[in-house]
């Protein structure tokens, strides 16, 4: 299949200003009619418009059937010869039919639960109807619906409406990825908003029957969405209606189309009983990330699909800032690093790396990244750091006021930078460019009262970029004195060359450095600093991600030494004990420095050093720790689990939500020395689905938990949601030697309805989530993982191709492992009839 390159872009020959829409929804035949307004921008040019999947009715040419000489079909498009077409503007009409019903790639136009539903990004619309399916170009769409289901939906204002009947006009052009269509028999759950300027949105949640009463939260998250990015952006909605449909059946988390966003239930339906506290906190955090799309993405979109982080990266930042500013900030930022580190810098350093902006694909579906989403969102928080907040406003005061309606690169974003702050950021686009993360050393120097931090960056080679150039990072860097106190407040340095240092003078006595605060740049820091000054930062750093990033070292060296069969050094439990009995700290801090970094982390670091992972000595290295602390603590941590128990109902927010996550942290250590006592009393009085998953999480990890598990799938069989939690919990917590076997047990389970992606995904990411059962020695985990794989490929290629990123690390580990692995991927790659997307990505992975 064919390469696309970024450097082969071309306008698109003509301009399409509007387009009317008419579909007659039937599950086996639905009829699309399309008519297109087009005017020539170029002489003699030939129009070719996007199809996949279509049985075409007709066509014709301000009016006139064309003739078969004077187009051609083929499985990509419909293409219309130069001599068939006038040189004015024109209109041109095509009838096609579509079968919803049997669309499993829920990708177009595609059924869920007897409802109609579209997933248009990236390049699903063509599966509607014939169209220049490219962001570029930006149409006003009219659409009528004609259909056998009481509610009828698309994009923008409804302007009529009658029985089996719906007209929606949406004023603002869009592209067709935004494009979105819903019917079925849905109930809503409404609100409504006031605008900064006075004008009343109508609100709408739009669910099956059922699910009415778990929309409160969602709608109350998007109401604060709409305020704060009035408040901290200046935007305004700009439609009178707004309106989220929850569907069961979905690729990914949610859709920001114009004015109809259409979420994954998952994302949106909660209740204290069915949704944990962080499925509250992602629920706020994706309403408003597809909220905030309203103005990154569709009034100012995309030029190609090149430049896909333009929108994702910047909005994954404006949701990030939008749950500091709601939630606690510090624990937000912490959470978000976790992330970054566990998926993108995982990607980054295996075969699949690939800069935020890209410059080649074979199917865009592969690259909704984390290097796209979460590394394009630290780039932003980059800028913001380097121009200041103030800067930071003026230059998206600037991009919104130069770019509105448009379709726009990384260039055109930058550009907005220089112009409104006079940098030049020519180095500090390679950051956009580049792929991989670049290690950052640094050594200490001080003498006769001045301080030197010397810095050296590198980054490693990326597939097809052997040689990295020096980026541009910002170091925010602050000193303390021995005593705590802030000597020198934080300050950022502007490392741009190899090597680098930067002096503090008039120091009196050595400072302790805290670098790299708030993770100021997306780099790995690589210092050698004694156990006890990082025991101090942990203690003292007034600098949060900074205090909690000391704790995570100290562990990650102790794990580190455990898993290669050597005595771990003291300083992690002592620290830990202080800042655990420490009532200033927040919990939810408090929840965070207790939690131990990931066996899969834990891999990363050893390999980072050039050894080799043996996973099952890094899954005993983590329990001996846990239990060690457990022991050392004993009676503090008892004492939190006591006094952090949350009385009265439940309530989502953060403070405690914080007491819940450090309630559940100290009893995860207890559990590895308490017999799994308090887990079992938990479960049984739990009253929020925090409480209850989180205690059958230790049942399961303490291999107590058979009556748990049937107790819990007896009462919750009837709840698709709660049911992929528990999937997913069983295989991700338990003891790895039981993981592949209880696997594929639970496939033979009635309830593993596995063309429904959220339930294959629980599953399989449960699986691959444990991490020493998953990479077992005899490759029965690979093998089975390949095979469902292959099985789900022909049904849904776009989770296919994304589940396969399990394998992104299979290079870290040893030649057995390794050859078992390239085995299962061969397999994959040689299957007859295998999609693009997965044929991309086992080539890549293969590569
Ligand atoms: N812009 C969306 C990305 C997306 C997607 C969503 C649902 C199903 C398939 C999809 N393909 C791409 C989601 C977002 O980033 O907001
Ligand atoms: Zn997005």
């Amino acid at each position: 299949s064919v390469t696309k390159r970024l450097d082969e872009y071309r306008p698109y020959p003509f301009e399409l200003e509007t387009v009317r829409l008419d579909f007659r929804l039937d599950p086996k035949q639905t009829e699309v009619r399309a008519r297109m307004a087009f005017s020539p921008k170029l002489p003699a040019a030939t129009l070719h418009l996007d199809g996949e999947e279509l049985d075409l009715v007709s066509i014709s040419l301000d009016g006139r059937r064309l003739l078969r000489d004077e187009y051609k079909t083929s499985a990509t498009g419909l293409t219309i010869f130069a001599a068939s077409l006038p040189e004015q503007p024109f209109t041109l009409e095509t009838v096609v039919r579509i079968a919803p019903e049997t669309n499993t790639a829920l990708e177009g136009l595609y059924m869920s639960n007897g409802m109609y539903c579209t997933q248009c990004e990236a390049e699903g619309f063509r599966k509607i109807t014939y169209y220049p399916d490219r962001p570029d170009v930006m149409a006003k769409f009219h659409v009528t619906i004609t259909g056998d289901a009481p509610v009828l939906l698309s994009n923008g204002d409804l302007v009529a409406q009658e029985n089996g009947y719906a007209e929606w006009i949406d004023p603002w052009p869009k592209p067709a990825y935004l494009f979105a269509l819903v019917a079925g028999d849905l109930i809503a759950h409404s609100g409504t908003f006031t605008t900064m300027s006075g004008r009343e949105v109508a609100l709408n949640i739009w669910v099956r029957k059922g699910d009415e009463d778990r929309c409160e939260f969602a709608l109350e998250a998007l109401k604060r969405s709409m305020q704060w990015d009035e408040e901290v952006y200046g935007r305004e909605y700009d439609l009178d209606i707004f309106n989220i449909v929850a569907v069961d059946d979905f690729n990914m988390g949610a859709m920001e189309n114009k004015g109809l966003n259409i979420f994954n239930s998952k994302w949106v339906l909660a209740s204290p009983e069915t949704a944990t506290d962080a499925d509250y906190e992602r629920i706020e955090g994706i309403i408003a990330h597809e909220y905030f799309h309203n103005w990154t993405g569709n009034r100012i979109t995309c030029r190609d699909w090149f430049q896909l982080c333009l929108k994702e990266g910047l909005t994954v930042y404006r949701d990030q800032c939008f749950t500091r500013d709601t939630r606690l900030g510090p624990v937000k930022r912490i959470d978000d690093v976790i992330m970054l580190r566990a998926r993108q810098f995982r990607e980054d350093r295996g075969p699949l790396a690939h800069p935020p902006r890209p410059d080649h694909y074979k199917e865009i579906n592969n690259f909704y990244t984390a290097t796209v989403y979460e590394k394009g969102a630290e780039i932003v928080g980059m800028l913001r750091t380097l121009v200041g907040e103030t800067g930071y406003r003026q230059a998206l005061d600037l991009y919104f006021e130069r770019h509105d309606g448009q379709a726009c690169t990384i260039e055109d974003w930058l550009k907005v930078f220089e112009d409104s702050s006079g940098r030049d950021l020519s180095q500090f686009k390679r950051w956009y460019t580049d792929a991989g993360t670049p290690v950052l050393r640094v050594s200490e120097h001080y003498k006769d009262g001045v301080f030197t931090l010397r810095f050296e960056q590198e980054t490693k080679p990326t597939p097809g970029q052997p040689q990295k150039r020096p980026r541009h990072i910002p170091i925010t860097v602050g000193l303390l004195c021995p005593d705590g106190d802030e000597r020198a407040p934080s300050r950022v340095l502007e490392m741009t060359e190899a090597k680098q240092e930067f002096t503090f003078e008039d120091l009196p006595q050595r400072p302790v450095a805290s670098i790299l605060r708030g993770f100021s740049a997306p780099v790995s820091l690589e210092r050698n600093i004694a156990p006890g000054e990082l025991a101090f930062l942990l203690a003292e750093d007034t600098d949060p991600f900074n205090r909690w990033e000391a704790g995570r070292q100290l562990a990650q060296e102790a794990l580190v030494a455990m898993a290669q069969g050597k005595a771990a050094q003291p300083d992690y439990a002592v620290a830990l004990g202080k800042l655990i009995t420490d009532e200033s700290a927040e919990p939810a801090f408090r929840a965070l420095c207790l939690r131990l970094p990931s066996e899969d982390g834990i891999a990363q670091s050893l390999h980072d050093r050039g050894l080799t992972p043996d996973p099952d000595a890094i899954h005993a290295a983590r329990e001996a720790l846990a239990t060690d602390l457990a022991r050392n603590h004993e009676a503090a941590l008892a004492e939190i689990y006591d006094a952090m128990a949350v009385p009265g109902p439940y309530s989502p927010d953060p403070g405690p939500a914080g007491q819940r996550a450090l309630r559940l942290a100290a009893a995860g250590l207890l559990n590895r020395i308490d017999g799994g006592q308090r887990a079992q009393a938990l479960f049984e009085s739990a009253t929020n689905m925090t409480e209850s998953l989180g205690a059958l999480s230790l049942l399961v990890q303490a291999g107590a938990d058979e009556d748990a598990l049937a107790a819990f799938r007896e009462r919750w069989k009837g709840d698709r949601l709660v049911m992929d939690k528990w999937f997913m919990t069983q295989l991700a917590a338990c003891p790895p030697e039981i993981a592949v076997e209880r696997a594929e047990e639970l496939t033979e389970d009635p309830l593993f309805t596995w063309k429904t992606p959220n339930r294959f995904r629980a599953l399989m990411a449960g699986l691959s989530g444990n991490h020493a059962g998953f990479h077992g020695k005899d490759g029965a985990g690979y093998r089975f993982y390949a095979d469902w794989l292959i099985r789900l490929d022909p049904v849904n290629p776009q989770v296919a191709a994304r589940m396969s990123t399990a394998f992104e690390t299979w290079k870290r580990y040893d030649a057995e492992r390794q050859a078992i692995v390239r085995n299962a991927l061969e397999r994959i790659s040689a299957t007859q009839g295998l999609s693009r997307d997965l044929s991309e990505m086992t080539a890549r992975l293969l590569a």
